[in-house]
């Protein structure tokens, strides 16, 4: 061995020694880790060492490099030998008591007024439906107003209507949401409007806060039979397919014509139960088009433009569809109840 490769030899041989001496002293896996890297990472002693062969007189390449990656070769298997054993020797019973009964996850349940609000909501964006939000505190004008709902009518008695402040109410539909819409898009317009309504109401079949869903469609040549096909096909969907529905006449201030929606009575099918007091139908919907009044109130075209409207309660649609008894079940939050669902 001449004297550069002698040279490149004891160098090798003192990375190789202090190496061994580094290794003989970790204890734990971390230690390893940090001298795989110190001696063979991308900036490593060893491959620094490599690196630098090229560098070297030809003569004495051949065997720097044929020792080093022998070198390599060792600690590479040396370390992982040492961190496989350093791993098996882990007790994990010194960490985790594997006896240990688990921890119970309890499952939480949809409240049926969530659940069959999602569905409804579901069907009607299914058809092309958008869902429209408006505020709960809202202005008479909102409110009454631009419903065509004047200042004598019984709506506004402050029996039915929580005043907030003058001329603020509480909403007592979802109804004024859709003419602040139609105040900023133009038709074509479909849209539903789901939320809490308020009323001063209190009693075994009324609650102060209650839930609807109302719907409006504007657009060219919409029809009544457009409105009978659309609430059709959302009780098919909602009850079942076979499901029977009539068309009464009725009065709201913002639909004319209006109509009231029945379905067969969805526990006797018709023969008369408690449920529908004897008559085989249940009142499910209020309906009509929108009388022309609310579309001047937001400056549509009534030559132009036709549409249809209809609302929901949505505690008594979940309680056909359930078969809930008593309305106040919704609002006590028994979980004995609610898991049901
Ligand atoms: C606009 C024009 C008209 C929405 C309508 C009803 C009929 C209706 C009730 C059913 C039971 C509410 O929860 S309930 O008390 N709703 O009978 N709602 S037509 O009419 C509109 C809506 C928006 C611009």
């Amino acid at each position: 061995m001449d004297k550069l490769e002698d040279s490149q030899h004891s160098n090798l041989q003192e990375i190789e020694q202090e190496a061994f001496r580094e290794i003989g002293g970790a204890k734990s896996l971390d230690s390893l880790e940090s001298l795989s890297t110190k001696y063979l990472g991308r900036k490593g002693i060893l491959t620094a060492f490599l690196r630098n062969i090229p560098k070297l007189p030809v003569e004495a390449r051949p065997s720097a490099g044929k020792n080093a990656n022998l070198l390599k070769l060792r600690l590479e298997e040396v370390f992982n030998r040492l961190k496989a054993e350093i791993e098996s020797n882990f007790d994990s019973s010194d960490q985790i008591d594997v006896t240990l009964p688990g921890r119970a996850f309890t499952r939480g349940t949809l409240h049926p007024v969530t659940k069959i609000s999602r569905e409804i909501i579901s069907i009607f964006t299914r058809i092309g439906f958008e869902i429209a939000e408006g505020p709960e505190v809202e202005t008479d004008y909102y409110n009454f107003e631009a419903l065509n709902i004047p200042k004598y009518h019984p709506a506004r008695d402050m029996q039915d209507t929580f005043y907030v402040a003058e001329n603020i109410v509480l909403r007592t539909h979802t109804s004024p949401t859709q003419p602040r819409v139609m105040q900023k898009v133009n038709p074509p317009v479909r849209i539903i409007a789901p939320g809490k309504v308020y009323r001063c109401d209190s009693d075994v079949t009324h609650t102060p806060m209650f839930h609807q869903v109302e719907g409006l469609m504007v657009d060219q040549d919409v029809s009544f039979g457009d409105l009978k096909g659309t609430l059709t096909t959302f009780i098919h969907k909602l009850f079942d397919e076979d499901i029977s529905l009539r068309f009464r006449p009725s009065f709201f201030p913002f639909t004319e014509p209006s109509a009231e929606v029945d379905i067969r009575c969805v526990m006797c099918r018709g023969k008369g139960c408690r449920v529908c007091s004897g008559t085989g139908w249940l009142e499910v919907l209020g309906a009509g088009m929108v009388h022309p009044a609310v579309f001047e109130n937001v400056g549509y075209d009534t030559e132009k433009y036709t549409g249809f409207a209809f609302g929901m309660g949505i505690e008594r649609l979940a309680m056909l569809k359930y078969g809930i008894d008593d309305l106040r079940k919704f609002f006590e939050n028994d979980m004995r109840f609610l898991r049901q669902f």
